[in-house]
């Protein structure tokens, strides 16, 4: 990405998409005052949908219509709950109120009722229980993944729907679709990190669900737009209705779909990727669906992170296991340089490379597909000078000018420091694999710059880019084991040189 295109980002990442004074209209929003219920502030679309005259200052309970409405607030009051979700009775109507406490007042949201025909929460329930039933059966993530989208269109009836997961540079790949294909499919697609920028994740990890059923909406603003409680604009973070970025207004309609929702996949508090439906015409999923497809969305995140932590624990364990027998042939060995070349085959499973040396005093042995002396003395040395303690890279070509002729057998390169005072190393190899990625749209081109504003890419054409000098990349677990082994040897070599100083006293 060039510098300009860095520049975009950080205009992006700066859009205040928390508070844009303005909601979508598929629904009202009051914000009232938590002792008293005064309306303090309201979309300039309440009063038509709750089909009385709601006037900012006045307290709720004056107006005989919202007797059930005052009711149910002060019930959810006086008990915990985060959120009240109810179909309530306002006036002569049945209106779904979602509700959340804020330090700018209560934000009650209202929206019709679900539709005769459409699905009900408690119309749902066998269904979600059967997907439970379903999932915890499945025997990996793509199965999950697979499940989950295929349930999310069968209740929202998106075009398509599909899941995607971040990598560490925060782009998505689609792991699972399903679709009418009525859109263009995205199976094994990439999309760039830009797609979503900064402010908008760190949202979507507290909000898990959002939902655009019109690209084309005319917003709805909130009167006044400073709360009156703190003098700030309205934080809509809670709000379902929240209006949405223009940009990202503009990037739907450039890829053709009109209705967007979706729902986040939370792993260990980290946003770990998105359940993401698409319809080329609007499309309404009512508030009860939602939920269920919350619930759906919290408990694939709930198995991912299972599935994750378990084949973590194992492959940990595994390595353990090599690491143990390992130092129990490095301790009966001359010297732990010559036990580890006499045992390649554990030396290098130990983190499942191709490739390994041992850097000491300037002498260098080596196992399997390594870089020659030459250049891992030249490695050593920057390693050494740049003051890496520890390295772990999946492209030493792009952290490194050297690296560049030590692509072929050492692009991925985990190195662990033993000796603080020499550039003494283990340095473990892994070989180039060139790949090719299938992005939705040239990476390079993440938004073009038009008159006045940003704006986001027009085309999601396949762009395919061809890979080089990376390697396959270092789980967690390999480098932890890599810094174990290195703890242990540093206790193997005191140990010898305490036996050694003993046997000449
Ligand atoms: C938001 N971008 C989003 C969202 C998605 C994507 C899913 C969440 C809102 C929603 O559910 O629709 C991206 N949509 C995708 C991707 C696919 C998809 C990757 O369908 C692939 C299949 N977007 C840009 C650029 C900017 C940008 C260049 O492309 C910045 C200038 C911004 N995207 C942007 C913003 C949001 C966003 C600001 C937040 C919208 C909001 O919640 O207000």
């Amino acid at each position: 990405m060039t510098e300009l295109d860095d520049g975009y980002l950080e205009e992006c990442a700066a859009e205040p998409i928390k508070i844009p004074g303005a909601i979508q209209p598929h629904g009202a929003l009051l914000v009232v005052e938590p002792e008293t219920l005064k309306i303090l502030q309201q979309s300039a679309n309440a009063r038509r949908l709750l089909g009385f005259d709601v006037r900012n200052d006045a307290l709720l309970s004056a107006y005989e219509e919202a007797t059930t409405l005052c009711e149910e607030i002060r019930g959810w009051l006086s008990g915990g709950e985060n959120t009240l979700f109810y179909l309530v009775a306002v006036g002569s109507q049945q209106l779904q109120l979602t509700a959340h406490r804020s330090p700018q007042g209560l934000l009650l949201e209202f929206e019709p009722p679900p539709r005769p025909g459409e699905s009900t929460l408690d119309g749902l329930y066998p269904r979600l229980r059967d997907f439970l039933d379903r999932i915890s059966g499945a025997h990996d993530i793509i199965s999950i993944a697979e499940e989950v989208a295929r349930e999310v269109r069968a209740i929202t009836h998106f075009d398509r729907v599909l899941l995607y997961s971040f990598d560490g540079n925060g782009d998505g790949t689609v792991l699972a679709e399903d679709t009418n294909k009525i859109l263009p499919s995205y199976l094994g697609l990439r999309f760039p990190a830009s797609d979503i920028p900064a402010q908008a994740r760190e949202l979507y990890r507290l909000n898990r669900i959002r939902l655009i059923p019109d690209a084309s909406y005319d917003p709805v603003e909130i009167e006044p737009s400073i709360s009156p409680l703190n003098g700030l604009p309205l934080d809509l973070s809670q709000v379902a209705l929240r209006s949405v970025s223009p940009v990202h207004l503009e990037y739907m309609r450039n890829m053709e779909t009109a209705s967007s929702m979706s729902m986040s996949i939370i792993v260990d508090g980290a946003l770990w990727g998105l359940i993401s439906g698409h319809s080329r015409a609007s499309r309404m999923v009512n508030a009860q669906i939602r939920t269920a497809c919350d619930i759906l969305a919290q408990v694939v995140s709930l198995q991912i992170g299972s599935r994750l932590k378990a084949s973590s624990a194992a492959e940990r364990l595994e390595l353990k296991s090599v690491e143990t027998s390992l130092l129990s042939k490095l301790s009966v060995a001359t010297s732990f340089q010559r036990g580890l070349v006499n045992n390649p085959h554990e030396w290098l499973r130990l983190v499942d490379a191709e490739g390994a040396a041992v850097v000491v005093q300037g002498g260098i042995l080596t196992t399997g597909q390594t870089p020659s002396e030459r250049q891992i003395r030249d490695l050593a040395t920057w390693l050494f000078e740049a003051g890496h303690d520890v390295l772990e890279t999946n492209s030493l070509a792009s952290i490194w000018s050297g690296g560049e002729f030590l692509s072929e057998k050492a692009s991925g390169v985990l190195a662990v420091s033993i000796s603080q005072i020499r550039g003494d190393y283990i340095i473990w190899f892994r070989p180039e694999v060139v790949k090719t990625v299938a992005w939705g749209g040239d990476p390079n081109k993440p938004m073009e710059s038009g008159a006045g504003r940003l704006h986001p890419r027009k085309s999601f054409d396949l762009w395919k880019q061809l890979v080089r000098q990376q390697s396959k990349p270092w789980t967690s677990a390999e480098v932890e084991s890599a810094l174990g082994f290195r703890a242990s040897i540093q206790t193997l070599v005191l140990k010898a040189a305490e036996e050694r100083a003993e046997l000449t006293d």
